[in-house]
């Protein structure tokens, strides 16, 4: 399996995050990619391109304009105030507030367009995640022209991303501007199928009302896990998009045997769903030592799920999404793609 990288993703590096009361260093780390990157040489797993520059008019299929205007101003705005560290917001439109008009002040701006605090922005981020999103379209070119399957090693992830806000270390959703790639280049249905610890609130959000994109998210239960304000079991797509989104929640504690249920009973929805291709947003953060996370799968139940997407017989576009244990990350995500070639 061929693998897209790109180092560019180095400069979005020492970004501090708001978590349990206090601002720390990132769980979201330049090692992740790069541990990836070493396993992925290690094993042979294939050919390791670099990307191929891509203009933004997928991504503004669905995304807002004036989210991906705001992403690139973003440090120049913060330094242009005598700024420096991490560019972070603090003020949120909750229920009660404005959601409409974005003010004028980056402050207020960088409230306007996220959910939390995880998406602090350095000097070389929009680099980074504009090579992110190049890295997803060149993998899913490959898929489009005949490679059974490709690894886009994304860095910054995407899944948390909606159509105008970042969060949780997410600024494009690479995984959704892929699924809208291939539905315009000739692929009738999409299906994403999302591993990641966290529910893809961003994805579901994007897709929710289309029935030419499934998308299916194994997560823990938001009623207990980040993102907590969406992923329920009854989320299950409007209007159009009645009936193709669903979402698995699962318990703290939960296992192969458990997790390993839920992926089946996906996978046949999948199949009944039929797509022509398969975009998964593959997180290693459901792993037994992750440090921020509360699922149990082991180092050997990741080739597993890479043999269980296999068995779809679909052409798959896998995408980086989260995994934060970096010591082990590589050998579970790279394990996963071992799995799939069998
Ligand atoms: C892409 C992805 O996996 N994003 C995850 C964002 C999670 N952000 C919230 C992290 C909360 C961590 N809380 C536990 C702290 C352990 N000391
Ligand atoms: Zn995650």
């Amino acid at each position: 399996m061929k693998t897209v990288f790109s180092p560019r993703h180095r400069g979005h590096a020492d970004q501090l995050e708001l978590v349990a009361g206090a601002i720390v260093p990132g769980y979201e780390l330049t090692s992740r990619a790069e541990y990836v990157f070493a396993r992925i040489k290690a094993v042979g797993l294939g050919t390791i391109l670099g990307p191929e520059p891509h203009d933004l008019m997928t991504a503004a299929r669905i995304h807002r304009q004036d989210y991906l205007d705001f992403l690139p101003t973003i440090w120049d705005r913060w330094i242009a105030e005598g700024r420096d560290g991490t560019a972070l917001p603090f003020t949120w439109p909750t229920r009660g507030l404005r959601g409409d008009v974005p003010p004028e002040f980056i402050d207020g701006l960088l409230g306007y367009y996220s959910f939390d605090a995880g998406c602090g922005i350095v000097e070389g981020s929009w680099d980074a995640i504009k090579s992110s999103h190049d890295v997803a379209l060149t993998a899913a070119g490959l898929v489009k022209d005949g490679e059974r399957a490709a690894f886009a090693l994304c860095r910054p992830p995407g899944h948390h991303a909606g159509a105008g806000f970042m969060g949780g270390y997410c600024y494009i959703n690479n995984a959704a501007v892929a699924a809208q790639w291939f539905r315009d280049n000739g692929a009738k249905r999409v299906s994403i199928l999302d591993v990641d610890y966290h529910h893809g609130n961003g994805t579901q959000e994007i897709f929710y009302s289309r029935a030419d994109v499934q998308v299916i998210n194994l997560h823990a239960d938001p009623m207990q896990e980040y993102p907590y304000f969406l992923g329920h079991a009854n989320e299950r797509g409007a209007g159009e998009g009645e009936g193709y989104n669903l979402n698995y929640p699962m318990r703290f504690g939960t296992d192969w045997a458990r997790w390993s249920q839920s992926l089946e009973d996906a996978c046949g929805k999948l199949v009944t769903y039929n797509p022509d291709v398969v975009v998964v947003s593959l997180g290693v953060d459901t792993f037994e030592k992750d440090p921020i996370s509360k699922f149990k799968l082991k180092t050997e139940d990741f080739p597993k799920i890479g043999e269980r997407i296999a068995q779809l017989n679909l052409p798959t576009l896998f995408v980086m999404e989260g995994g934060y244990a970096v010591a082990e990350i590589g050998v579970n995500a790279v394990s996963v793609l071992t799995g799939f070639e069998g």
